[in-house]
Formats: structure tokens, sequence, C-alpha cells
């Protein structure tokens, strides 16, 4: 029988495309913010030189403005909608390689203190200088997401595209999702369908709208201050909040690790602001946190996984770490597989679609961790264990459906292979 561990590094070196890889084969051909994060905490398990590699590809994508973008299109393919023709992003950053407009959750601070942590063990001296470009580049990510995404300080960032959440279909942006127009100039030619079964995929509607947003931005010529005020989609997002106040922590250890006292007084400003931001989203009825909208100005009561991703950033009271424990343990009822992204009695529920029931393998790595964070270590090892028997039973995939653990969407992939690395340890 194949270890599984070997299986998980060789998934990592089946898309490693020369010193980034990509999500897996096929469907997802570039390098991706997020994913890139948590492959190179995997590889850190075993190659610390490769982990570094990959954080440095990535930043070869970051804008003139500091911003990470959520794909980085190192080498041309036809096989993704949107590409590069679509996106047109020339402009913000210098030439090479070319990027989409939008970004992703900022887990690439998190990664850099796991990657740093590692360097500590092995002793070696020689990754100073790499570990300070690295840094650089996070503060200056960090920065640009209080300036573009909190203008009015309310210590929350905000997305203006579902994809930038990185839980694309989520029935947290449906309201705020309905109002935007399905008209497009853009010839939408899905390339995902092709590579898996549709049903378990966001609706055609939704890549309509999915694709208007991204021509308001275009037309914004990517400028933050005009698409701040253009935005037909603006939430503040308390899973995106969450992971930049815990990586604004990490950067915090790793500013105080390399002795830069000027960074770290801006970053303590920036985390102070961000927990007040996410303590304010605590709600009692949904017994987690919720994101807000910031055209309809509503809370969005819709139980999904952000409710429980703050975790990684707070310090929860004994009444919130009781009521969220109670609440994950409630979701999971019945399930084979827990966490599902959407509650399993929520109408918008549906097993096999996306972000809108089925389990995703970093989602669980995230809220373990905050779990462990908040004394509820007993939890955060069921979830661990469970998300390491899924992957040993089903493979790599994309994401699992929790009544029955089978394992969906596309397989072989990078982040789950990281996910299993980091969890099995
Ligand atoms: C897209 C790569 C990405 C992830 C996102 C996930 C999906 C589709 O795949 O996005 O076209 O960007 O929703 O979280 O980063 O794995």
């Amino acid at each position: 029988m194949v270890n599984v561990t070997d299986a998980a590094r060789a998934i990592l070196a089946r898309n490693d495309r020369g010193g980034y890889t990509v999500p897996t084969d096929g469907l997802y051909p570039f390098q991706w913010n997020w994913d890139s994060a948590f492959v190179s905490m995997g590889f850190a398990t075993f190659d610390i030189d490769r982990a570094y590699q990959e954080l440095e590809r990535f930043i070869q994508g970051q804008w003139n403005n500091g911003m990470f973008p959520h794909i980085i299109f190192h080498v041309p393919s036809d096989s993704y909608f949107p590409g590069p023709d679509v996106w047109q992003t020339e402009q913000c950053h210098s030439k090479k390689p070319m990027t989409s407009g939008i970004t992703q959750p900022p887990v690439f601070g998190i990664a850099l203190r796991f990657l740093y942590e590692a360097v500590l063990v092995t002793g070696r001296h020689d990754m100073l200088e790499r570990t300070h470009t690295l840094f650089n580049a996070a503060l200056r990510s960090h920065r640009w997401w209080l300036k573009a995404r909190d203008p009015d300080k309310r210590g929350l960032v905000a997305i203006l595209h579902p994809w930038e959440s990185g839980s694309d279909n989520s029935p947290a942006w449906d309201e705020a999702l309905a109002r935007v127009p399905t008209t497009t100039k853009t010839e939408i030619c899905r390339q995902d369908t092709k590579h898996v079964n549709a049903t378990m995929r966001p609706r055609n509607i939704d890549y309509q709208r999915f694709t208007h947003l991204v021509e308001v931005y275009r037309e914004c010529q990517w400028d933050p201050i005009k698409q701040w005020s253009h935005a037909p989609f603006k939430i503040a997002d308390v899973q995106m909040t969450a992971i930049l106040a815990r990586a604004t922590a990490d950067l915090i250890w790793m500013a105080s690790q390399l002795n830069l006292s000027d960074a770290l007084e801006e970053l303590f400003t920036m985390h102070q602001l961000l927990i007040n931001g996410l303590n304010s989203r605590w709600n009692q009825h949904i017994r987690g946190f919720v994101s807000l909208d910031l055209i309809s100005g509503k809370d969005i009561e819709k139980p999904t996984q952000t409710c429980f991703i703050p975790l990684i950033a707070l310090e929860l009271d004994s009444y919130q770490r009781k009521s969220i424990q109670e609440e994950i343990e409630r979701w999971c009822q019945g399930m084979v597989i827990g966490i599902p992204t959407t509650a399993p009695f929520s109408p918008d529920f549906e097993s096999k679609r996306y972000w809108r029931g089925p389990v995703w393998a970093v989602i669980n790595w995230l809220i373990a961790d905050g779990l462990r964070k908040n004394q509820l270590k007993e939890l955060a090892a069921i979830i661990e264990g469970n998300t390491i028997s899924v992957i040993e039973r089903a493979g790599f995939c994309e994401y699992f459906d929790p009544i029955t653990g089978e394992g969906l969407g596309g397989n072989t992939f990078s982040w789950t292979a990281a996910a299993y690395l980091v969890l099995r340890r």
C-alpha cells in the first residue's frame, strides 16, 4: 500500500510548475493566492527551500500598490476563464507575470511565520535575507488591505467580489450578489464545467454576475478609490478580517524575531483595529460571527463556515466558546464528515455544490487551529482526525460531501495534500 504522506508529497511534486504550484492539473492552471500560502506550509514539512520558493514566486505578482492578486498567470493557458485578456491589469504591476485584478484571503503572513518557525528548528542561518524580502512584501500587502478595503476604519476589511472570499458561491453572498446585474460585455466561456460536473459548481447566473463585477472594476482601471465608490457588491467579511488579523499577529511575531521595531508599532495598531472590528461582529442568534453587507447595511445571518473562522484571531469568552462548540457539534450531527461549509439544517444547504455545504480540508485546518487557540483541543482533534481519515479514504479531492464522505470536484488537489501533511505531522 502506498504511504499516504508520500502520496501527498507526490501530489505537490506533480503540481509543481518550477517553483510554484498549481491548485490542480487542468481545472486551475496558474498560481492561486491562498492556495499557495497553504501549499508552502505543506512543503515546509519536508522541503523548506521549496516552501520559500512558493512564496517568492507568488510575490512576483504583487502590484505596485501592494495588493497580492488572486491569480498569477505565470505562463499562458486557455483552460481557464477569465484569463488575462479579460482582467487587463497590465498598468498595475511591472509587466510580468500577468495577474487577475482582485485578491484572496491573506494567509501569506500565517504561512510566513510557519516557514520561519521551521527555519529556526533547522538552525539554518542562510534564510534571513529571503525572510526579510517576504516580510516586507507581506507588510506592504497588509497596508494595502487597510487602506483600500477599510477606508472608513471600521476594523473590518471588505470584499468587492465573491471570488475574493475564496468561498465563491457561498449562501452568505446570495442576497448581495442578487443585486448585481447579469449583463456582461465579455463572452463567458466557462472552462470549469469541462473538468467537473456542473451540478457541483457555481451556476451560470453566478458566473454572469461574477463577470459583470470584473467589468465594473476593469472600467475603474483597478483604482481602489474608484472601485470602492462604484462597487455594486461590498461586504465587510469576517472570514477575510479574521485571516488578516491572525496574519497580522503572525507578522508581529516575525517583526520581533527580526528586530524590526518600526514595523512592530504599525502592526500593533493594525492588529488592535481588526480585533475590535471582529469582536463587534458576534451574533447571539447565529452563535458565531457575522459579516456586514455595506450596501444594504444588513448583517448576513447565514450559517456558513465564515461564522467560525474568527476563532483563529480572537480569544473568546467562556460563553462564546461554549456556544461555538455546541454549534459546531450541531452542524456535524448525522454527517459522515464535518465541518460542512453551510449548516445542514439551512435551506441553502447543498451537500455537493462547492461552497454551499461540502467540507474543505483547509477550512477544517483553520477552524481546528482556532479551536486549539481557544482551549477547545478535543473538538480540534476530532476535526483534524476526521479530515485526515476522509483524505485517506477518498483521496486528495478538492472538497468532500459531508453526508457521504465522497470526494468531489477536482482531484489531486495541492492544498488538500498540504492540509494532510500539516495535520498528519
Ligand atoms: C476560481 C483554487 C481556487 C480557490 C478558491 C475556490 C476556487 C475558483 O478554486 O476558485 O475560479 O478562482 O473557490 O477558494 O482558491 O483552488
